[in-house]
């Protein structure tokens, strides 16, 4: 049997507790609870700057959020200095319509402010707008679909040229850095369907690593900040995580999950192998993070903005640190991170 209720309009929205009380004769013989989400609007408007046969463009998502069809009005949008309209009539239960506008003559490199107008037959017009930024295709780094095992050992990664932080990366407040036998190594970060993957061979002399979960930055440790699309088009919606050998074995920590999308904490989604051989000095990482750790990033949409450090502890305090990219470590900037695309 089932019995429809009706929730008062309280004016809030997102996420709301409910909560019943059955009674029979007054004496209380069940409690229900619920978990439902108030949208300020069934219909949501996105878009996202995506690779499409290697070339750019705003791929625009409008969604049907809610069970019941949903007629809607014309989609008008603005790239730059270009302009479109979209009729796109009713959207089914759950339904999604998607619209890759192209960057066609944008100056590139460069930044070029978008905007999204859906209306609605009767309420307010459903508004996005943001910045696309087009990068030289030269100052993209290519990550490549390669599966790994993750057990602390390096897969055979041939073929696949590294990040070598010896010439790639930049020493931080580390005045007294011994070169790369005190910190260095080898980084590859490779892909596929379901994960990302982190293989690094640090050089190191010693490891150390006093803390624990929100507290691994402050020894021998990998942090990387990620979020879809190019440098400097979401500054919030950015994910920050860190990856260390602590006392208690391998853990993983999220200081930033997408501006809330995933709470801050530690995580045990993300698969993670970290192995310290004394004789070579050398710690080997080996992670699998699952996309859904990252998202809304869709791997089919190529363009995600990555920057890695490495700390750096050898036994008395955090030395500082050696990155590729920046935007982590001396103050939280996607805007600093560097470009990078899924490839074969
Ligand atoms: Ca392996
Ligand atoms: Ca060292
Ligand atoms: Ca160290």
């Amino acid at each position: 049997m089932q019995i429809p209720i009706s929730i008062r309009d309280t004016g809030l929205l997102g996420t709301r507790g409910l909560v019943a009380l059955v009674t029979n004769n007054g004496t209380p013989v069940a409690r229900l609870t619920a978990e439902i989400d108030v949208l300020s609007t069934p219909i949501t408007v996105t878009a996202g700057h995506a690779l499409r046969e290697d070339a750019d463009v705003l791929s625009v998502s409008v969604t049907n959020q809610v069970a019941t069809d949903q007629p809607v009005g014309d989609l008008a949008w603005q790239l730059g200095t270009g302009s479109g309209t979209e009729t796109i009539g009713t959207l089914a239960a759950g339904q999604t319509v998607t619209l890759d506008i192209p960057t066609t003559g944008l100056t590139s490199p460069g930044t070029h402010p978008w905007s999204l107008n859906l209306a609605m037959p009767d309420a307010d017009a459903v508004t996005e707008n943001g910045s696309l930024v087009l990068v030289d295709p030269a100052a993209v780094t290519a990550l490549h679909q390669r599966t790994i095992t993750v057990d602390g050992v390096p897969d055979d990664l041939s073929g696949i040229t590294p990040i070598d932080l010896d010439t790639d990366g930049e020493v931080r407040q580390i005045p007294d850095w011994g070169g790369a036998a005190d910190l260095g190594g080898d980084v590859w970060w490779t892909w596929d369907e379901d994960n990302i993957y982190l293989t690094a061979a640090i050089t190191d002399n010693v490891h150390a690593q006093p803390g624990l979960n929100d507290t691994i930055w402050t020894g021998d440790s990998i942090q990387f900040g990620a979020v879809a699309g190019a440098p400097g088009e979401d500054l919030t919606g950015y994910y920050e995580y860190g990856l260390a050998l602590t006392t208690q074995g391998p853990q993983v920590f999220r200081w930033n999950g997408g501006g809330g999308i995933l709470p801050n904490g530690p995580v045990d989604a993300v698969d993670l192998a970290v192995t310290r051989d004394e004789a070579t000095h050398t710690t080997v990482y080996e992670m699998a993070m699952p996309w859904s750790e990252l998202a809304p990033f869709d791997p089919a949409d190529r363009l995600l903005a990555l920057s890695f450090l490495v700390n750096e502890n050898d036994g008395a305090i955090r030395r500082g640190w050696l990155e590729w990219g920046s935007g982590i470590g001396a103050g939280k900037n996607p805007a600093l991170f560097p470009s990078t695309r899924l490839d074969p």
